[in-house]
């Protein structure tokens, strides 16, 4: 049976053919065997590249093992991930310094960041971790920047306000910094849509608009005008501190999560110490959350919060709200 091959799966080919590292080989066999036409005449060229991109994962996988991770790898902590990104000396920096109690480098010269620095910024009784990354430009970046940021679960552009009478717009920075990331296949958006792949990520975004003590008033108002066409922004100073106040809120309401308590029947709920699970989850979840083995065991929940649930059972397919507190019986 013919194969009818597309334009589109040829060129993967090519690509695959002229691949020289394994990350090229794998980018273009999935690619392969997303736009290979799925009918019985196929059938063999499908298993053919699925077992070749199995073979290509697991030596990923051996080769990650054998190694110890590097200085540019940082492990997930806390309630979300929250990466500043941006072009050379807008103050990224400087932000981490003020919202937590990292010791990130401050220089007044560009490329004063070499390596990410991760520090936890408190937001009410909940932390969050946000990491200071390295400038973004076009002809200086490494992979590993953009591999941080595909992994985030908020990236927060940080632009800087200080160069009013050169004509210099942060709005020109921002499309760059989207332009260089969509080429990466990752996408800065307000909301996710969910329409990804294997391939694209959505990561949510925000712009800061910092140094905001050197310009005017008019400027500023000017420049969040056009900022707001891409992103929702803030405009701050890590200075005067103008604005840092609105930041960890914002941050908190972006990374689109909420706060769930647990209690044991008969005692009171520990509201020091929330699970935090995204927005949209169910008593399930929570369930799963505090521990994987009383989901088979469970009998019944009980509910307290937003006013009208005050210890009424409920189904484990109620939609959670920030704030509730969840009282498991298990059998
Ligand atoms: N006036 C003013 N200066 C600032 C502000 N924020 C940071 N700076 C200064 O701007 C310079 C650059 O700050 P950094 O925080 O190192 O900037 P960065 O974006 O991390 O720089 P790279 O890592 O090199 O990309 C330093 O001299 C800071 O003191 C601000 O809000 N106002
Ligand atoms: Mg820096």
């Amino acid at each position: 049976m013919p194969a009818n091959l597309t334009a589109d799966f040829l060129k993967a080919r090519e690509r695959f053919q002229q691949a020289s590292t394994d990350e090229e080989k794998l980018d273009a066999l999935q690619e392969m065997l997303v736009t290979i036409p799925k009918h019985k005449g196929t059938e063999k060229m499908c298993a053919d590249i699925k077992r070749r991109i199995a073979k290509l994962k697991e030596q990923e996988q051996k080769s990650k093992k054998g190694r110890s991770s590097g200085p540019e790898s940082i492990e997930r902590e806390g309630a979300g991930q929250v990466v500043l990104i941006g072009p050379p000396n807008t103050g990224k920096s400087s932000l981490l310094a003020y919202l937590t109690n990292a010791k990130p480098n401050i220089a007044d010269y560009p490329f004063s960041s070499l390596l990410p620095v991760p520090g936890m910024m408190a937001y009410q009784n909940i932390a969050i971790q946000i990491i200071d990354l390295p400038p973004i430009s076009v002809d200086h970046s490494e992979s590993w920047v953009y591999n941080i940021i595909r992994n985030a679960d908020l990236a927060i552009i940080v632009v800087a306000a200080d160069d009013q009478d050169n004509g210099d717009d942060p709005s020109a920075a921002v499309t760059q910094i989207i332009e260089q990331l969509a080429l990466r296949h990752t996408l800065l958006v307000r909301k996710r849509s969910g329409e990804t792949d294997w391939r694209r990520v959505e990561v949510p975004a925000l712009i800061v608009l910092n140094k905001c003590d050197l310009a005017r008033e008019s400027y500023v108002a000017k420049i969040i005008d056009r900022l707001a066409s891409f992103l929702p922004v803030l405009p701050v100073s890590t200075v005067s501190g103008m604005g840092m106040d609105k930041l960890p809120e914002m941050i908190f309401s972006a990374l689109n999560i909420l706060r769930i308590y647990t209690k044991l029947p008969g005692k009171d709920p520990d509201l020091a110490v929330p699970y935090t699970l995204p927005i949209g989850s169910v008593v399930l979840d929570a369930i799963n959350a505090v521990h994987r083995e009383f989901a088979a065991r469970l009998k019944f929940v009980r509910i307290w919060g937003s006013g009208k649930f005050d210890g009424q059972k409920i189904p484990t397919d109620h939609i959670l709200q920030d704030g509730d507190i969840v009282e498991i019986h298990c059998f």
